[in-house]
């Protein structure tokens, strides 16, 4: 029946520039949703306020500030935040203090969407064309920045409108720190989070994870692992997304945070860009230093908040 409704029911993919313009629906049913559009224009400003403190690799000030910024940021948008401290093991095998930040809306609602992105950079732009730059840090206005940006506008707009689905939205730590062949050294703020979960027996309808959200020529094709544990609601999602840069194509397969949340038994979404054309089966600025604001769009973030806006929409009709 839920997914029969998010199949069914499909709110204007919108152009992202604006929030002021009631968007109404289109349904192939009798249903009706009413939600504003989704403004690209300020998930922008909100990753250029991340960039802003520099490259947030963990153990650094810029990172240590950012979760501070975070933690405030999410605190004016939700019921209650959580920031979950710990210490996990590098690939390196060295201890690593990380946080994982977690804003909670409507704590008591039972029916309830987890929301994630990764808000670390990575230490090294070891894809960059230039060797001399594999031991500079990544800026990650797309790889970090960009899903972390919808999220706390998505969070702000559900604010001022209201929601009656439980929502929580979960900023992993350390993504980014892996190193090739060692799936466990990647995702490391998310594995630890499925450890210790921010309620015991947490238990949400899905997950959706955001990550690489922000290029203006993005490609959202339906990540394998995503159909694989989640296969309704991924094509429900890209069908109420209604095109753009959604690609009604299945894509490749990426060991992201989504994976150890399966795993772990939440049916979870990637929305990442995948690109079938590129030797790393990534964007071209992927670990590189040029993963700058100049390469992100308010157009393409605007459709990824919007995509989320449709899909609550659709759950809060349950
Ligand atoms: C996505 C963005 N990932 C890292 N930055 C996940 C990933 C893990 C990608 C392993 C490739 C290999
Ligand atoms: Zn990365």
């Amino acid at each position: 029946m839920l997914l029969a409704t998010l199949l069914t029911t499909c709110v204007n993919s919108g152009s992202s520039s604006s929030n002021d313009a009631a968007v109404d629906t289109t349904s192939t049913t009798s249903q009706t949703v009413h939600r504003n559009s989704f403004d690209g224009q300020a998930a922008l400003a909100l990753a250029q306020q991340q960039c802003d403190f520099g490259p947030r690799v963990p153990a650094t000030p810029a990172h240590a500030k950012c979760a501070d910024w975070l933690t405030t940021t999410l605190q004016a948008s939700c019921d209650t935040v959580i920031v979950q401290q710990a210490s996990v093991t590098t690939g390196q095998g060295k201890p690593l203090g990380i946080k994982n930040i977690i804003g909670v809306i409507n704590p008591s609602a039972e029916q309830r969407l987890l929301l994630l992105a990764h808000w670390d950079t990575r230490p090294w732009a070891d894809n960059d064309p230039d060797q001399a730059n594999h031991t500079k840090p990544v800026m990650g206005a797309n790889d970090g920045a960009s899903g972390v940006a919808v999220l706390l506008q998505l969070a702000r707009q559900l604010k001022a409108e209201g929601t009656t689905l439980g929502i929580d939205i979960v900023l992993v730590d350390a993504e980014d720190m892996g190193i090739n062949d060692d799936e466990e050294s990647w995702c490391l703020g998310t594995q630890y989070w499925t450890q210790h979960p921010h309620v015991a027996g947490y238990k949400p309808l899905f997950g959706i994870l955001l990550d690489m959200v922000g290029a203006p020529d993005a490609r959202f094709t339906r990540e394998y692992y995503s159909m694989y544990y989640a296969g309704g609601f991924t094509e429900a999602i890209w069908r109420s997304a209604n095109g753009g840069h959604f690609i009604n194509e299945n894509g490749g397969a990426v060991t992201d945070d989504h994976v150890f949340i399966n795993r772990a038994g939440i049916p979870c979404v990637d929305i990442i860009d995948l690109r079938s054309d590129s030797e790393t089966g990534f964007c071209p600025a992927w670990h590189t230093v040029d993963d700058t604001m100049e390469h992100i769009s308010a157009t393409t973030l605007g459709e990824v908040g919007q995509a989320l806006l449709n899909v609550i929409a659709s759950l809060e009709q349950e």
